[in-house]
């Protein structure tokens, strides 16, 4: 069977790329979202997330009637759902989207119809989904009851690319593909084969689980162990960006950036899906959210200690001190504040300090409610001309390229090693 009718259940920052790339090949492309203002946006040709790149091939694909968004699943050959898999108050993860999505397919199932999984997932979701459809269609076989034979192929194929880079790594990136049988693995291939250009790595649906959260687990433990150095070499008055320049010219070393903390909604997450099924055995991994989770608040105690040391110096009143906190997103050069430990660290210090607090963030026209009378946004050059104390949160290229003669100021909290 041909794919000829695509359809991608949620279409937020790996959906509506997705969807694009395949309508970008001639393929006839049903998006599906419950965000009626995403469904409208898109159905006008405009975007309503914002990544470079995205908004001229959705503009072309609406305009050619090869992308349409729907607010409920249509019939299709394949279904790709991407839609959240945030967690809960107690780390554990919660599904309530994936099997929503799952369960919206129900009424438009047919057989020879292929459905995959990309959202981040604990291992053995997969094979959960395709329980739930076996359940609410009795009339069809699935996988995990036919095998081979199965009138149902279902696959977990998670996404891998970087936010800011999503166009580009969506195309190049290499595909793990995690069939529940070999013939869904191989459908899935040639579902993907349409707009890909790296390879498709197949695999089975657990192992590829399994995959997406090692990534970002290995990733998110590298990072810790950056922030812990930072921490070590504070007390040690070592700078730690010349520290791990000089450690990684050793070929065997390559050690991350320390920062404010770690931020977004795949690296401060996906750990915790493999604590939450292995809580015994995933020590280092636990351990290494902790230690990222910790670091805004050390990060709020060396302002505090710097703004003390203001006060003694300067004989002031705290009321008369200005903080000015450099960047907001979640990481630099974008405009994403979701879950940003620069953010998180701006409202803290914001929360106690008595005078005045402004944010400089590039990205934004406005501030997020949460710094709503706490904060006020500043442009670059007037929070250094008026600022007593600087923090560096994100290096934003803007303030990367300042030449360290801008900073006169002697407070400075730097977060990101761009203004040492
Ligand atoms: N960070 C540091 N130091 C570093 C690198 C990153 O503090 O040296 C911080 C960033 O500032 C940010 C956080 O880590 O707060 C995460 O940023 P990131 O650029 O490492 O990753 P994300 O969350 O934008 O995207 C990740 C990617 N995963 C990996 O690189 C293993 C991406 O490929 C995944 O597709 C994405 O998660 C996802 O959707 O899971």
């Amino acid at each position: 069977m041909n794919f000829d009718t695509i359809s991608v259940i949620g279409l937020g920052y790996i959906g509506l790329p997705t969807a694009a790339a395949f309508a970008s090949r001639r393929k006839r492309v049903i998006g599906v979202d419950t965000n009626q203002y995403a469904v409208d946006t898109i159905n006008r040709g405009a975007i309503h997330i914002i990544e470079p790149d995205l908004d001229r091939v959705v503009t072309d694909a609406v305009r050619q009637g090869l992308l349409r968004a729907v607010s409920q699943p249509q019939p299709a050959d394949a279904f790709l759902i991407a839609v959240p898999t945030p967690f809960q108050d107690d780390h554990e993860p919660d599904l309530s989207y994936v099997k929503a999505a799952a369960l919206s397919l129900v009424p438009v199932l047919e057989p020879g119809c292929l459905v995959i999984l990309e959202s981040t997932s604990p291992v053995g979701t997969t094979e959960q989904m395709a329980g739930w459809l076996a359940a609410a269609r009795p009339d069809l076989t699935f996988p995990h009851q036919a095998g081979e034979a199965a009138d149902i192929n279902i696959a977990y194929c998670p996404e891998r690319v970087l936010p800011g880079k999503i166009m580009v790594e969506l195309i190049k990136n290499d595909r793990v593909i995690g069939g529940m049988t070999p013939r869904c693995s191989a459908r899935a291939a040639e579902l993907y084969r349409i707009f890909l250009e790296g390879e498709c790595v197949v695999t089975n649906a657990r192992t590829a689980e399994m995959c997406k959260l090692t990534e970002n687990s290995f990733r998110d433990v590298n990072i810790a162990f950056a922030n812990e150095l930072s921490v070590i070499c504070a007390e040690q008055q070592i700078n730690v960006w010349e520290l791990i320049a000089l450690a990684n010219r050793h070929p065997r070393v390559n050690i991350l950036q320390p920062g404010p903390g770690v931020g977004g909604h795949c690296i401060a997450v996906d750990p915790w899906f493999i604590v939450a099924q292995n809580p015994a055995p995933a020590r280092l991994i636990r351990t290494a959210r902790q230690v990222n989770d910790d670091k805004p608040d050390w990060v709020v105690e060396k302002v505090k200690a710097a703004v003390a040391d203001c006060l003694n110096d300067s004989g002031r009143g705290s009321s008369d001190v200005t903080i000015a906190c450099f960047g907001l997103a979640f990481k630099p050069d974008i405009d994403d504040l979701r879950e940003s430990p620069a953010l998180h660290v701006t409202e803290l210090i914001a929360r106690w300090h008595r005078g005045q607090t402004l944010a400089v963030e590039p990205n934004v026209d406005a501030l997020p409610a949460s710094l709503d009378g706490l904060v006020t946004l500043a442009d670059r050059d007037q929070a250094l001309a008026t600022a007593d104390v600087l923090v560096m949160l994100v290096d934003h290229r803007q303030f990367r390229a300042l030449a360290p003669s801008a900073i006169r100021q002697r407070w400075v909290v730097d977060t990101r090693g761009v203004w040492r």
